[in-house]
This record gives C-alpha cells, sequence and structure tokens, in this order.
C-alpha cells in the first residue's frame, strides 16, 4: 500500500517547511506519550485508597523538576518560533534575480501574467530551479493562491497586492487551489502549475505559451496602449505642468503630499492614485482628475500600466530587478484601508 502523508515537496520552500512540520509532530506525540504514561502509571498505582502505598510525608514541591519542567518547554517553544518566523519572513523577502509573474483572482479562476506578454487562465508555467515571484490581486473577493506541493499559500484580496516566492525543484504538473471559500463555486477554482525543464520552458516562451493573442505584448506595451487610450500623457508629461505631475522617474521615489505626509510611490501607491486619486494628492495641485473605475482599468490592465509606467523610469534609490511594492502587509494594509468601500 501506498500511504501518502505529505504532498510531494517540489520547491525549496516544501523542505525545510516539512522539517519543521515534522519536528513539531515528533515533539507533540513525545510529550503526549510522556505525560499520557506517567498519568495511567500514577493512575493505576494510587487506584484505590486501600492500596499499600505509602502516602505518608508526600514532597510539596520539588524545585528542580519545577525548573526543568518550565525551562524545557519554554526552550523547545521558542525554537519553534523562531525557526517558524523565519520561514514566514521569507516567504515575502524574493531574491532580487526573481522572475515576475503577476497573478488575479477572481470568481472563480486565476488569471496570470509574464512580463513577456504571455497570458494564461487557470495554468502557470515556471522553469525548473529559479526563484518566482508571485504578485497578486482579487478583482472581487478574498481568495487565497495554494500549491500544497510547493507548501506556497497566500491570501489574495481586492484593494492591495499581495507577494509571495518559491523555487520549483522539480518539474512536473502540481495543483493550484483557491484555499479561501470564495462563492459557490470556489471548489472549481483551481488549475494547474507546469514546471518545465529550463530548454522546455524556453522552447514555450517561443511558442507563446497557450497564447490567447498571436504576438504577445509585453505588459509594459499593454499598459502604454492605456496610457493612450486615456491620453494620461497631456496631464502627466515629462515635466510636470500645472494640470499634473510628471510620472518620469516616479517609480520608487518619494513624494510629497498635499496633507504634508512623504510616501514612496510603489506599485500599490500607483494603483490607488489612479482608482482614487483625491485620497492621496501630490503637493501643490488640486484634485482635478477624475478617478477611473475597475470598468475602464481592471485589475489586470492596472498591472500593465503599472509595468509601463517603470520604463518611464525608476527612481535610482531603487534595488535593481526587484518590484518595491512594500512587502510588509501591515503597511500596505493601513495604507489602503478606503479601497474596501470603493
Ligand atoms: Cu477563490
Amino acid at each position: 500500500m501506498n500511504l501518502q502523508i505529505q504532498p510531494e515537496a517540489a520547491s525549496e520552500r516544501a523542505v525545510e517547511h516539512d522539517q519543521l512540520f515534522f519536528f513539531i509532530t515528533a515533539l507533540t506525540i513525545f510529550f503526549t506519550v510522556v505525560v499520557g504514561g506517567i498519568l495511567l502509571f500514577l493512575a493505576v498505582k494510587y487506584r484505590c485508597t486501600n492500596s499499600k502505598v505509602d502516602r505518608s510525608n508526600a514532597p510539596y514541591h520539588n524545585t528542580r523538576l519545577e525548573v526543568a519542567w518550565s525551562v524545557i518547554p519554554l526552550l523547545l517553544a521558542m525554537l519553534v518560533f523562531f525557526w517558524s518566523t523565519k520561514q514566514f519572513i521569507s516567504l515575502t523577502n524574493a531574491p532580487k534575480d526573481a522572475t515576475d509573474i503577476f497573478v488575479i483572482g477572481k470568481q472563480w479562476m486565476w488569471h496570470v501574467q509574464h512580463a513577456n506578454g504571455i497570458r494564461e487562465n487557470n495554468e502557470m508555467h515556471v522553469p525548473v530551479g529559479r526563484p518566482i515571484r508571485l504578485t497578486m490581486i482579487s478583482q472581487d473577493v478574498i481568495h487565497a493562491f495554494y500549491i500544497p506541493e510547493f507548501r506556497l499559500q497566500w491570501q489574495v484580496v481586492p484593494g492591495r497586492y499581495t507577494q509571495m516566492w518559491f523555487t520549483p525543484t522539480k518539474p512536473g504538473r502540481y495543483h493550484i487551489f483557491c484555499a479561501m471559500h470564495c462563492g459557490a463555486q470556489h471548489s472549481e477554482m483551481g488549475g494547474y502549475v507546469y514546471v518545465l525543464p529550463q530548454a522546455e520552458f524556453q522552447q514555450w516562451v517561443e511558442n507563446g505559451g497557450n497564447r490567447f493573442q498571436p504576438q504577445p505584448k509585453t505588459m509594459a506595451e499593454a499598459g502604454k496602449q492605456i496610457w493612450d487610450k486615456y491620453a494620461c500623457g497631456s496631464c502627466h508629461g515629462p515635466k510636470d505642468n500645472e494640470r499634473g505631475p510628471s510620472l518620469y522617474a516616479l517609480f520608487n521615489s518619494k513624494r510629497k503630499l498635499k496633507n504634508g505626509v512623504e510616501v514612496v510611490a510603489d506599485a500599490d501607491y500607483i494603483r490607488d492614485s489612479i482608482y482614487n486619486p483625491a485620497a492621496r494628492m501630490t503637493a501643490g495641485y488640486e484634485n482635478t482628475m477624475s478617478p477611473y473605475t475597475k470598468e475602464q482599468i481592471s485589475e489586470e490592465q492596472m498591472l500593465n500600466v503599472i509595468e509601463y509606467i517603470k520604463t518611464l523610469g525608476i527612481a535610482p534609490s531603487a534595488p535593481s530587478g526587484t518590484t518595491p511594492t512594500t512587502p510588509d502587509p501591515l503597511t500596505l494594509r493601513t495604507s489602503n484601508e478606503g479601497d474596501m468601500t470603493r
């Protein structure tokens, strides 16, 4: 009989995750047996009042024993705490050379975009052995992107980008699930990630993936189309003008707002400023820009627009090759609270 306790471990993260998981399991079993065994032994030994056991001079306490049963579990708990915290933090800290893939969740499917313009539905093709960073957002309700074989799961929420990364280690096909109950057809919201050997992945890219359009456009090119369609450049030119501030070399730079606060112009800031310009006006400007709705610019198109704005220049402080959407979930949450009510 082939009894499988865990799904296959197909990412770097999975190996460390499993070590921690089995360590906690072993600890639990060990202490259950020790405490249960002592309990059982004492219960049997002293089971009735007339058993011939000396009950006089029962000890009230034993300092060495008490220190031991306090300090040893404390140390073990701290070990589990630091070990799991390390893994938790590493989930959002992608290496600089990670390849970006963008994921959009909607009832009830996963939409995937690669920077080279390849788009996929309910499928994600990745090369083996390369770090992949996912930037995710939902178009409607809260979802969660979950690949058990990679031990990878994070919430995909409306109103802000979330990120996580992984390095797949074994070519193969692995299930994608939505791990957040998101409506009637939640259970059908799934798909597959295909981990391909490098050469095969290159071939897949050259063939244009499983195309929805014959000639792939890069995300930035698709973003420029939207930029042109809404004539964004008429107010946001190469230089600041009286209608609007320039967006050249905006990405990742510091912006002074009307209310005196200074913010970093990251992906969330740009997205917010298009869907809800009034919320964070740039210092020196009146609120003359009308907000864009998701019917006009969908979440999918928004990612393209942001990629295009990056091509207008990234502030020098930007670490090369990264998408500096603030990885700290707390900062993001406070900066986007208005979104849910829009
Ligand atoms: Cu879902």
